[in-house]
């Protein structure tokens, strides 16, 4: 692995903010590519905080700043990552449901969105399911993106997709889930439109499901 690479991990891993700065701007002047430094580097480290974190070596405040330090290293990432000058692909209202705090990944694909030319309304963690029925009324939105990281509060989803049908939404808005818990299967038993594992690949759904 390059050792650049190999060192962002580690310093995403031991929370190191002003190192994993200083090593997203290296391997950026170094021109490795912005996909590799955000998979290999950013999240690959993010990965190992949560297995830390589940073997009883890693607590609340080290994922923290971790976190902290992963979110210091995606925002100099961001204009990388983004396309730019793109023609508006769509409205998506997008958030963290209820009940969860987990934002890294939901602004992740917020950002991959917004550079593959969508407007994205951004409503931030613990998002009820009224709040995202009145986003899309308010915006005209045409697709709800919903990220759930924790297995205790992702069945809050079907909320979402009830409250839109009470709304008489359904036919209007296409509905796509991720986060760690979460799978197709989850996403078909539902009722959601599709399920994207990663960022990258919830913007291709989203142009699919919006035959953009
Ligand atoms: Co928490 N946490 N956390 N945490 N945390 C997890 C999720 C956990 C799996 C850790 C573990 O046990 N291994 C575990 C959940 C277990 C479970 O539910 N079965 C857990 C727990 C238990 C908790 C607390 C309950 C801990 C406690 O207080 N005792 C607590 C809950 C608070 C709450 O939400 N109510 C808690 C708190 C926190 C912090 C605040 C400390 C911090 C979050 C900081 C923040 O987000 N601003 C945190 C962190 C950092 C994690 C881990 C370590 C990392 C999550 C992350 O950012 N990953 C996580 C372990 C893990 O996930 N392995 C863990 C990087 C990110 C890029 O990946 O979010 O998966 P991810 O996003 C991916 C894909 O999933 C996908 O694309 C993204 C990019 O590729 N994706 C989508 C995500 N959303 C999508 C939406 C889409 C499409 C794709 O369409 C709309």
């Amino acid at each position: 692995m390059d050792p650049i690479i190999q060192s962002l991990q580690e310093n995403v891993i031991n929370g190191q903010k002003s190192e994993v700065e200083a090593l997203v701007r290296k391997a950026l002047d170094a021109k490795l590519p912005s996909e590799q430094i955000l998979n290999d580097g950013l999240i690959a480290g993010m990965k190992e905080v949560g297995a830390r974190f589940e073997a009883g070596e890693f607590y609340v405040p080290e994922m923290l700043i971790a976190a902290r330090s992963m979110q210091a290293g995606l925002a100099i990432l961001k204009p990388f990552l983004l396309q730019g000058g793109v023609q508006s692909s769509g409205k998506v209202v997008i958030g963290t449901i209820k009940g969860d705090l987990h934002d890294i990944g939901k602004n992740l694909v917020a950002m991959m969105l917004e550079g593959a030319g969508f407007e994205v309304v951004d409503l931030g963690t613990d998002t009820t399911p009224e709040k995202f029925v009145n986003a899309v009324k308010a915006n005209n939105a045409a697709m709800i993106g919903m990220s759930a990281l924790l297995t205790t509060t992702m069945s809050n989803m079907k909320l979402v997709i009830v409250a839109l049908k009470d709304a008489g939404l359904s036919d209007k808005v296409k509905v796509m889930i991720g986060g760690a818990p979460v799978t197709e299967n989850f996403a078909q038993e539902i009722g959601a439109h599709g399920y994207a594992p990663d960022a990258s690949r919830a913007v291709k759904l989203a142009e699919s499901l919006l035959q953009r």
